[in-house]
């Protein structure tokens, strides 16, 4: 298995000392405990620790500076105070709003698409991955007018400035636009040569695992496949997608593929990412979209996987709702009629498989 070659910088921040700060919107008051319990989850996968979260209700963001300017001198001195490292944001920053935050705040601004591009740099393992994750970080950085040269020797290597080349610390602005130009052509190469691999004939129907990050996709592979793909109770375990050859019945075998997991409000340029890394999607025969039944939020979870089906234009091939996890939630099934599964225990695998192959009949 590949490495990444920056492990000082990852070991570095493993200590990232982190304020969490997000503003609370009318619209945002519902889910907005759970949008930080994601976040903060994120947050962990990167390397951070949370110290505080400071929550603003405000009708609408500022316009300048997100939270008000006088919070914004608070947190400027609780920072101080707690000896935080880093500022990370949940909602989206404009480049303005940044800029005056910066200079109110003398923290590293990490915003949530910031911190699931670095969750993604800190995870991928294949090349490809690896060249997605750090073109889309220098595009975000381009879009975004987010400083590089003064800004990453500030952060100095920590979250945020992390990409899967060493190299990266030291590119300049200047050089982004020359680094993009090479990062596409080296991925349109490695595409070509996967393309070419894609083509070869299979006789076998092709099942793909789609669903929210961390609801047991992997899982249920190696369930089904009695594999060992890697498993995590993390965001993002699953960067790189893998294939099994999966028994349903005598003389019947499908292949199945595992995939990178979804999240809410995913980063347009991530979606792209995604885009490459899901190309296997577009040659399935049919879609299982798993779900957790232990989370409450799995409604919200699933329309987030839903959009952006739609998104990839991957909402066409047929789809069976699957709920893992039912070793958890026994009590309270969120629908009375669905496909109940536990990855863990094997429950309702013999279920699935027959349903797979009523799929094919
Ligand atoms: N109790 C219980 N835990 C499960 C079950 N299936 C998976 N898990 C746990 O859920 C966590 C996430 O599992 P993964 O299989 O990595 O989930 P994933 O959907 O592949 O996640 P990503 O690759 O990160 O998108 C791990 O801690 C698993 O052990 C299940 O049926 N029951
Ligand atoms: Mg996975």
């Amino acid at each position: 298995m590949a490495h990444r070659t920056n492990t000082s910088a990852r070991d570095r921040t493993l200590n990232d000392k982190a304020l969490v700060v997000a503003v609370e919107t009318r619209e945002r008051a519902e889910s907005i405990e759970a949008e930080l319990a994601e976040f903060e989850a994120l947050a962990e996968a990167a390397g951070a620790t949370a110290l505080q979260t400071i929550v603003q209700r405000r009708d609408r963001v500022d316009p300048a500076t997100l939270v008000g300017s006088g919070k914004a001198r608070e947190i400027a001195e609780l920072a101080q105070e707690l000896d935080a490292r880093l500022l990370l944001v949940l909602n989206d920053l404009r480049p303005r709003q940044r800029k005056n935050l910066e200079k109110l705040i003398p923290l590293p601004i990490v915003d949530r698409t910031m911190l699931i591009l670095d969750v993604f740099a800190r995870h991928a393992r294949s090349r490809e991955g690896k060249l997605q994750v750090e073109l889309a970080q220098l595009r975000y950085r381009q879009s975004n007018l987010i400083g590089v040269g003064a800004d990453l020797s500030r952060l100095g290597g920590g979250i945020g400035t992390r990409g899967p080349g060493e190299t990266k610390l030291e590119v300049d602005r200047r050089r982004i636009a020359t680094r993009i130009a090479v990062l596409n052509r080296l991925l349109r190469d490695v595409r070509r040569q996967r393309a070419v691999r894609r083509s070869a004939p299979h006789r076998e129907r092709l099942v793909a695992l789609v669903g929210y990050t961390n609801v047991g996709k992997s899982s249920l592979l190696n369930a089904l496949a009695r594999s060992d793909a890697y498993v995590a109770d993390r965001p993002f375990a699953t960067l790189d997608p893998t294939i099994r050859r999966v028994y349903l019945k005598p003389g019947a075998y499908v292949r199945v593929a595992d995939t990178v997991g979804f999240i809410t409000d995913l980063p347009p340029d991530l979606v792209n990412a995604f885009r490459a890394t899901l190309e296997e999607l577009r040659d399935a025969d049919l879609l299982l979209h798993v779900l957790d039944a232990s989370n409450a939020q799995w409604e919200r979870q699933s329309r987030a996987v839903e959009t952006i089906l739609h998104e990839l234009e991957l909402d066409r091939a047929p789809r069976l709702r699957i709920f893992n996890k039912s070793d958890l939630r026994v009590a309270h099934m969120p629908e009375a009629d669905a496909l109940y599964v536990s990855a863990k225990t094997g429950a309702g695998l013999d279920a699935l498989r027959a349903a797979i192959v009523d799929c094919f009949a």
